[in-house]
């Protein structure tokens, strides 16, 4: 059933080779100011692909300090618009030109699957930066008719020195949501990557530089959160925060900007969507895009389709299938074209992973299929189907974050309307209906940030993405992204001959 243990034991070498791993500050590449160093491990085995500098709070002072010296002295919020467009546009060449190495970087530090990397998100990466490219002079205010003589106007400027957090599902393409509208508005930026996946961002980040990008615009420091993080949160020179993570951190988050200079925070914390199948549903169809919604990049996705609500009408040949398809996945080394899943990213997701299973089993839900490790190296697991879920069990409550399908069933749509609802989460929901009745109620009446019909994960450049309730705070992508790194300045200027 899953690919055999031996395919795991024998990684694949993959075809790249770690050339940056130290932090960029200023435009260039330095050791920590504590002269640390951390491991970062290939989650196929749990060995260290590289070790890389630790930045902590002394390193942020100067990432900050660059970033701080590039916004007040420029050139990049001077500069045209237009200038900034060339060179983000350069970037991105760049990046699509070294796609296939980007892409090795991402799978053997994350353990996504290669052609995932390849063929979606390195593209997808180049696709935001363009976008965003797009945007630099498209950015501007408004003339506003006030009561009396005066020409009102609003500029719109950068806000100033952005300090980004990001987490290791999506590396590549967390830095993307982060640094393109920043950037292309005019902000500078420091970047502290995750502790489990400092690779690609560090490499992306050179070919930025190569593509003409001013030193001291893009700073990234990797390291922990506690240090690193903590840090650059706290800092009194930083205007802006954003934030993909827990919701735990993201609490952290807003009050360390409190308690320092009350920078204003963008959140895109934790989610547990529901994702509903309709007694109209195709039921072929909906068990292959509720799998795709919860098994996509192991399950790594905060807005992982992670709680499948199942009419009563459909619900056993739904569960029949759904469990002879998570049977059928295929597991193995994410370098292996044609596998379907790799490792989960780290040790310590793994073990949280196995533990809500148990906490599943023991709770009286019924393990359909899967529940155990694959292979005897790694932190490869099982494609899991819980049935007989309850709403109030932990794995139908808490984001479980790997591959793990819990099934609930239900019998109408102000049920399930009522019961998708009611979570400390609202980030994303999935709906499948040929019905346009039920699309539009349902679409109405859930309290997440995107509703899917009738597909689910579509993550383009121009849609907005963030959530309702706990799971965060503003918008990313689209024209709705800009917005964060904005300041309104309005300008008020008294008219000497009013009539005109
Ligand atoms: O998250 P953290 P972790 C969820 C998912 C997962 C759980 C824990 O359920 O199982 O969170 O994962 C930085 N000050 N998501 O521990 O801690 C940290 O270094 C400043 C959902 O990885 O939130 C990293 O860069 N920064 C999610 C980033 O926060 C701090 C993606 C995320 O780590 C910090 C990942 C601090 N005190 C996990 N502590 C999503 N929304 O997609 C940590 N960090």
């Amino acid at each position: 059933q899953y690919s055999t243990a031996a395919a795991l034991e024998d990684p694949i070498k993959p075809p790249v080779n770690v050339e940056y791993n130290k932090l960029l500050i200023n435009g260039q590449f330095v050791d920590a100011a504590s002269g640390k160093t951390f491991p970062t491990l290939d989650p196929r085995t749990g060995e260290i692909i590289t070790h890389v500098a630790e930045g902590e709070a002394e390193d942020i002072n100067r990432a900050v300090a660059a970033a701080r010296k590039a916004f007040d002295e420029g050139p990049w919020p001077k500069m045209t618009a237009y200038e900034r467009t060339k060179i983000i546009l350069r970037f991105a060449d760049l990046v699509e030109k070294h796609n296939d190495e980007i892409a090795a970087l991402e799978t053997w530090d994350n353990g996504k699957l290669y052609e995932q990397s390849a063929e979606i998100e390195v593209p997808m990466f180049v696709r935001l930066f363009r976008y965003y490219a797009g945007w630099a002079d498209k950015i501007h205010g408004l003339t506003i008719p006030a009561d009396g003589p005066q020409h009102v106007q609003t500029l719109h400027e950068p806000i100033g020195v952005a300090g980004q957090i990001i987490p290791w599902n999506f590396p590549l393409l967390m830095f993307a949501w982060k640094v393109g509208p920043a950037l292309a508005s005019g902000n500078t930026v420091v970047l502290k990557t995750a502790e489990q996946t400092p690779l690609s961002a560090l490499h992306v980040a050179k070919l930025f530089h190569e593509a003409g990008l001013p030193p001291g615009v893009l700073n990234i420091v990797s390291g922990f959160g506690p240090t690193a993080g903590a840090a650059l949160c706290s800092h009194m020179d930083v205007d802006k925060l954003a934030f993909t993570g827990s919701t735990e951190t993201g609490k952290v988050i807003l009050e360390l900007s409190a308690k320092s200079n009350l920078k204003p925070v963008t959140l895109e914390l934790g989610g547990k969507s529901p994702f509903i199948v309709c007694e109209d549903a195709d039921v072929d169809q909906a068990v292959e895009l509720a799998h795709y919604a919860l098994f996509f990049n192991q399950g790594q996705c905060c807005c992982a389709g992670s709680r499948t609500f199942v009419h009563e009408k459909v619900y056993d040949e739904f569960l029949e299938k759904a469990k002879a398809r998570a049977l059928k996945r295929t597991v193995g080394d994410p370098f292996r074209p044609g596998m379907e899943q790799g490792p989960q990213i780290d040790a310590e997701q793994f073990e949280k992973i196995l533990k809500y299973i148990r906490s599943g089993t023991d709770s009286g839900a019924t393990l359909e299929t899967g529940g155990d490790r694959v292979g005897a190296k790694g932190y490869y697991i099982q494609p899991t189907v819980f049935s007989d879920v309850k709403d109030d069990m932990l794995i139908a409550k808490d984001e479980i974050f790997g591959p793990v399908q819990t099934v609930l069933k239900f019998k109408d749509l102000d049920e399930v309307i009522r019961r998708a609802n009611a979570s400390r989460y609202g980030l994303a929901a999935g709906v499948f209906t040929h019905n346009l009745d039920t699309a539009n109620t349902l679409m109405r009446a859930l309290r997440v940030g995107t509703v899917w019909i009738n597909c689910f994960d579509t993550f383009d450049a121009t849609i907005p993405f963030g959530g309702y309730k706990m799971s965060g705070q503003g918008r990313e992508k689209g024209e709705y992204s800009l917005k964060n790194y904005l300041q309104v300045k309005a300008v008020v200027t008294q008219l000497k001959n009013p009539a005109w």
